[in-house]
Parts: structure tokens; sequence; C-alpha cells
């Protein structure tokens, strides 16, 4: 017989997640930094109990954050995740009921996203000996359903840990695919809120320390082969550069691959920073809030390598943003599902391990010089056009969204990271920021969640101590969930808040106007004697609500005092929220893309049956992309 100890299973938990360790090129990190968490009946006495006594024991073990809202808890696991390459994470305990379905959000959001986070939802009782609890759900027609069957669809594993002998099993199997670069996302471990508290005998190899080899799948030689005869035949090949990249840690091979080749980049947001802004053949951001330089490219390409990405709507403009006949795709990527995508040629591999036998197979190919004077003559005019618009005049007595943009990316250091989410500014970050770091652009578009903006940012800064973090944040998104500030002002991490006051949803606001919806019912307004939302503006105070939550809160208006206030927030030591009212009717400059948001066909407004005219034409330019792309066309 091994030898065994007695435990509960929450105390086992705590125990094996604590050992665990990563491994990538030969550095070893532990796979959780600790445990966020929010207590109540499902998990304070079990898992708690558990947490409690590794902080006294043994404070390293399994360090403990108390969040304020269970979805926020996720995001700032998401977000330090996405620093560290995915090579480290958070798990996140909660209750059971409404604490454990509020985390279904980031859930879906890390799993999108393919972030790593382990989600601890306690569950109902496995005995249900008093059943039904408080906060139980109770179905006619089932009794083995509970809330957390919610998470299934938006994790890539899901259990339940019925009995203490579960528990070896489902945790194996739980960090293989949080480890996995290719499956990887939310994982949902559920605790029975009576067997966290159930004592077993547990073999003690379960506690020895386990290292998860983080893959770097090599590609196929005759994966590469097929990829690189076609990228060879290219007049006008394109890279559209993904997340991947950067987790794949392939920022320098991609370098090394585009400055051999002449191959230029465009981005998605997850991919910003793959290339820095400056480098000859970063043409920025590509799709529907592209560059312009990108744009043009992407239409003619005859040859796209996606590398690291999912080509969501937003990088590709909605299947609109490769016209040329023909058009061709490589892709590379650690999933099978997106190495296919487009009808492309796949090569299911890691990024910069197939970067590097690309490079080395296409030592004999470049671009012509035509075609690269072309790229760099588009993207100085798109460096002319952000500078410009980084120096907008006030409109209306207001700084412009693009200026606040500019500044803040003038005054903060190369390494500082910018973190957004949602709202306009994403769109207009992907489009004006000078990323001069790979990791120093942060914004979540695979969900593009509102309210993850803060609390991405507490993710970032317990990740990233050594940088300022810089969150940009609309007055919707702030509403929306501000709560971890308190979190940061608890574990003394420092966030730099842009409170970016409008008065409600520039973002939706001009999208509805742009399709025939006239901003319904996107500001915020009192209801007025007609009956609509169209009184005065709401008398909300956001800059004394940060305030109240035990953050300093600087108030600005003009360029003069932004600068000061950013300058004296980069001087702080704690967090910060600088407040600031815009223009919302300024929009970014246009990049001349479109995005696949249907209006309705028929109606009596005619704002709606202008707009479903345009949305006709470009919906006619739509690409299906059933044209395999290993048959060479003429
Ligand atoms: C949780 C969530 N709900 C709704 C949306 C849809 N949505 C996208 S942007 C937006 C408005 C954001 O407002 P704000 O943060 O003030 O940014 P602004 O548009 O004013 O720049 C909404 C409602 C979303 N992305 N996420
Ligand atoms: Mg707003």
């Amino acid at each position: 017989m091994s030898e065994t100890v007695r435990l509960t299973v929450a105390q086992a938990l705590v125990r094996f997640l604590g050992a665990q360790y990563s491994e990538r090129d030969g550095v070893e990190q532990k796979l959780f930094a600790g445990c966020f968490g929010i207590f109540g009946h499902g998990n304070v006495a079990g898992i708690g109990q558990a947490l409690l006594e590794a902080e006294l024991a043994e404070p390293e073990l399994l360090p403990y954050v108390l969040g304020r809202n269970e979805q926020a808890m996720v995001h700032s696991a998401a977000a330090y995740t996405r620093m560290k390459d995915r090579l480290q994470t958070w798990a996140v305990s909660t209750s059971v009921g409404p604490g454990a379905t509020n985390m279904v959000t980031g859930a879906a959001l890390a799993t999108i996203n393919r972030l790593p986070v382990l989600l601890l939802p306690a569950d109902t009782f496995a005995d249900r000996a008093a059943s039904p609890l408080l906060q139980e759900l109770e179905l006619p027609d089932s009794g083995d359903v509970t809330v957390n069957d919610c998470f299934r669809p938006v994790s890539r594993y899901f259990d339940r840990v019925w009995r203490p002998e579960q528990l070896s099993s489902a945790m194996l199997a739980a960090m293989r695919v949080l480890t996995d670069p290719a499956e990887t996302g939310a994982v949902t471990v559920c605790f029975p809120q009576d067997v966290q508290a159930q004592a077993h005998d547990w073999p003690v190899e379960l506690f020895a320390k386990r290292v998860w080899h983080v893959a770097r799948p090599l590609p196929e030689r005759a994966a590469v082969a097929r990829a690189a005869e076609a990228i060879r035949s290219a007049r006008r090949p394109l890279v559209v550069a993904g997340g991947g990249v950067h987790y794949s840690g392939a920022t320098a091979a991609l370098a090394a691959f585009c400055e051999a080749t002449g191959i230029p980049v465009g981005q998605s947001q997850a991919g910003k920073g793959t290339l820095l802004f400056d480098h000859p053949q970063c043409l920025g951001a590509i799709g529907s809030t592209g560059t312009t330089a990108a744009n043009t490219i992407a239409r003619d390409a005859d040859v796209v390598i996606g590398i690291g990405t999912r080509y969501s709507d937003f990088t590709t403009a909605s299947r609109t943003a490769f016209q040329a006949d023909g058009v061709r795709f490589v892709n590379i990527n650690v999933a099978g599902l997106d190495a296919v995508k487009h009808s492309g040629i796949g090569v299911v591999a890691d990024a910069r391990e197939t970067l590097e036998a690309l490079t080395a197979s296409l030592a004999d190919f470049r671009v012509d010089a035509d075609y690269e004077a072309e790229y760099q003559r588009l993207d100085a005019e798109w460096d002319a056009t952000v500078s410009r618009v980084h120096a907008d005049a006030p409109s209306g007595g207001l700084l412009t969204q693009n200026a606040v943009i500019g500044m803040v990316n003038e005054l903060t250091e190369p390494r500082d990271v910018v973190v957004c989410a949602a709202g306009s500014m994403p769109g207009d970050l992907h489009k004006l920021w000078r990323t001069r770091d790979p990791k120093g652009y942060h914004v979540e578009y695979g969900y593009s969640c509102m309210g993850y903006e803060v609390a991405g940012g507490v993710g970032v800064a317990l990740a990233c101590p050594d940088r300022d973090v810089v969150v940009m944040v609309g007055d919707g998104s702030y509403l929306m969930m501000a709560t971890e500030l308190v979190t940061a002002v608890q574990e003394g991490v420092k966030v730099i808040t842009v409170l970016v006051q409008n008065h409600g949803y520039a973002s939706i606001g001009a999208l509805s106007e742009e399709l025939g919806s006239q901003r319904f019912g996107t500001r915020y307004r009192y209801r007025s004697g007609t009956g609509r939302l169209d009184g005065d503006r709401l008398p909300v105070d956001l800059a004394a609500n940060a305030e109240s939550l035990g953050v300093r809160v600087l108030r600005v208006r003009t360029a003069d005092e932004f600068a000061a206030a950013l300058r004296e927030a980069k001087a702080a030591t704690t967090s910060v929220v600088v407040h600031i009212e815009t223009d919302p009717l300024v929009p970014a400059p246009d990049s001349r893309s479109w995005w696949d948001v249907p209006v309705a066909e028929v109606s009596s407004l005619e704002t709606t049956q202008r707009a479903r005219k345009t949305y006709d034409d470009a919906k006619s330019t739509q690409q299906t992309f059933l044209h395999p792309s290993e048959e060479v066309s003429s």
C-alpha cells in the first residue's frame, strides 16, 4: 500500500493545485499564481477552509485574493494568463447558485479567447439530504442538473466531483486541457458543497510536484512544403497575425520571416504588437477596424497567410476584406479548427516552429520591390493620418477620443500596457495605437465584454508589476463593472484608469445611426415628457463614484489638464482614475471597411430603408472562400 494522507476534498484540491507547474522552452513556473474567490455557504467551509489552512501553513502554495464580482475574477484571471502567454493562470472559487453562474460570462470570454482559467464553482449537495437548498435549481424532469450545467458549452473541460475518489482523474484531465495550446480555455470543475468537506485517505503521490509540458507541435514536412509552394507562387502575399503568434512566443520569428521575404503583416486585435508599429513590414490593424494600408493590401492579396488567427468577422471585415479572384489561404494554427478556415492550406502546428521552417524553405523568395514600395507608401499615409488625429483640436470645448488616445499613447512608456474591451475605443485603439512593445496592447476582442476593462487591468497589473497598466474604459463599461477598483486598492496594485465620459454608447450609437436606427436607446438621458429617452443628460458623477471606492481621482477637461493628470498618474504608486469628458460624435478616421450587421429588410422609416440599400450593396461583396486553396488558380 502506498502512503496516504487524510484530508478533505477541498484541502486535497488546494494542495494539488499548489503543486502544478508548467514548462515550455526549458522555463518552469507554477501553473497557478493563486486563487480568486468570493465565499458563500457553498465554499466558505470547504474550499474556503482549505485556503485558510494553506495561507497559515504555506502562504505561497495558493495565495487567496478576494474579488468583488465572480465574472470580474474570471476576467482578471484571463487577463493575467494572456500576459503570461498562457503558461500561468489562476483558479477561481465561488459559492453555489448566483456566485457560480456569475462566472458563465467569464468562462465564455476565456474559451473564446483561448485563455486557460480554472473555474471551481461550488455545487449543490451530492447527498441531497436537505434539498432543495438555498439557490438550488429544481427541475421537474431531472434530478442531476444544477445551474452549473450552464458551464458545459462554454468550457473546454467540464466535470463534477461527486465523490472524493473522482478528484484525481478530474484534476489531471483539467490540467491537461489547461496546458494544451489547442484545447485550452475555461476549465470548470464543480464541487458539491458536502463533498468539499468530506475526508478521504489520499495517496501522497497525488500531491507530488507535477510539470505540464506545454507543447510546440511540429509542422508536418509535407504541410510546410504545401504552404511554401503557395507562398512562392504569390505576387501579393499578406500575413494576418493573430494572438496565437504572441502565445507561441513567435514575434521574433515573425519579424525574421517578414524581413527575409518582404511580406507585410496586418494584425487582428489579439495580434497587435506581433510586429511593432514602426517595423517596415507592419501595416497595423486589419479588417473592420483596420488601417487603410492593411485593408488596401488585403483587398488585392493573392495569398493570405493567417498565423494564430481565428479569422473573426472583425478581422476579415465579415469576409469582404479579401477580394482578389482566386485568393488562397495558408493557415498556421495549433487548432485544426482554424487551420482549415477559408478552404486554406492548413499547417496544424506551433507558430514559431512553423515560421522558422517556412523562413528556411523560402530562402530564395522575396516579394517584388514594387509591392514593397506600394505597401510602405500606404503605411506612411496611414501613419500621417494617425499623427493628424492624435493632434485633433477640441470639439465643442471637449477633447476628441482620438486626441485622448494619442495623448495616452504619447505620455506612457513603451512597456506600459493599454487595456480595453468594448465600446468605441477598441476599434479606435486598433487603428490608432502605436504599439511599441509586443505586450503593450491588450484589447479583449474575442468576446468584447463590457466590464472586462477594470478587472482585466487588475489581472494585467498582477501579472506584470514592472509595467504600468492604463485601462481605457467608457462610461457604459465602467457602469457595468467598475467593482475591481476596490480589489486593486486591496491588493495595492497600481492601475491607471482613463474613464471616458460621453454620456452613453458612442459605439453602438454610431452603428445605430449608420444602420438607420437613429441612435435609438443609446444615450444616457432622462425619460422626458414625450415618453422617450430624450430628456436632459442624467446627472451621474462617475468620478465621485470612483472616489467612493477608495481610488484617487483626477477630473480634467482640457488637453493640458489631461496631460498633467497622466503625468501625475504615471508618477503615482497607487491606482488613479483620470476622468475626462469627450465628444462622442467625432469618430476615428475611416478605413473603408465593413462589418456585417443586418438591417431591417422592410421598414416604414426612411433612414432604415436607406441603410438597407447600403447594406445590400456591401453584402453582395461578401465572399464564401469555398475554392480549395491547394488548387492553383491561373
Ligand atoms: C456585456 C456587454 N453588453 C453589451 C455589449 C454591446 N455593446 C458593445 S459596446 C456598447 C456600449 C459601450 O459604451 P461605453 O463603454 O460608454 O463606450 P462608448 O461606446 O461610449 O465608447 C455596448 C452596449 C457588450 N459588448 N458587452
Ligand atoms: Mg460611452
